[in-house]
């Protein structure tokens, strides 16, 4: 019979620490849009990306030329909050920024 205590889809004849696996990692992108003013992108990506004012700037611009840019990489959870709080925080200035996530 099976061990109960056993994870699922763990390998006995193998080591714990080589069974360990990384987790999943996602970048977190910026989209552009004609709407959103850029003041409003720099303080997203400073005070939910906790980017400093001149990396946000330049963040901001990047995405403002190039039509898409990296806010940062992140676990899935952690990922999905921040893209949730940049959509929440447009939404109540009724601003059309979006934001998305995309596995590394
Ligand atoms: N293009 C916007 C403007 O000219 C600025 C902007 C930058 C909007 C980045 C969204 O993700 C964005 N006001």
């Amino acid at each position: 019979m099976s061990d109960p205590f056993e994870a699922p889809g763990s390998d006995p004849g193998l080591l714990v620490e080589d069974q360990l696996q990384e987790p999943r990692q996602f970048k977190v992108l910026l989209h552009n849009d004609d709407y959103t003013p850029m003041d409003f992108v720099v303080e997203v990506l400073m005070n939910v990306f906790c980017k400093s004012e001149a990396e946000a700037f330049s963040i901001m611009m990047s995405v403002h030329e190039k039509g898409i840019g990296l806010c940062g990489i992140y676990t899935a959870e952690v990922a999905e909050t921040k893209v949730q709080i940049v959509h929440q925080m447009a939404k109540a200035r009724s601003f059309p920024l979006r934001c998305s996530m995309e596995e590394v």
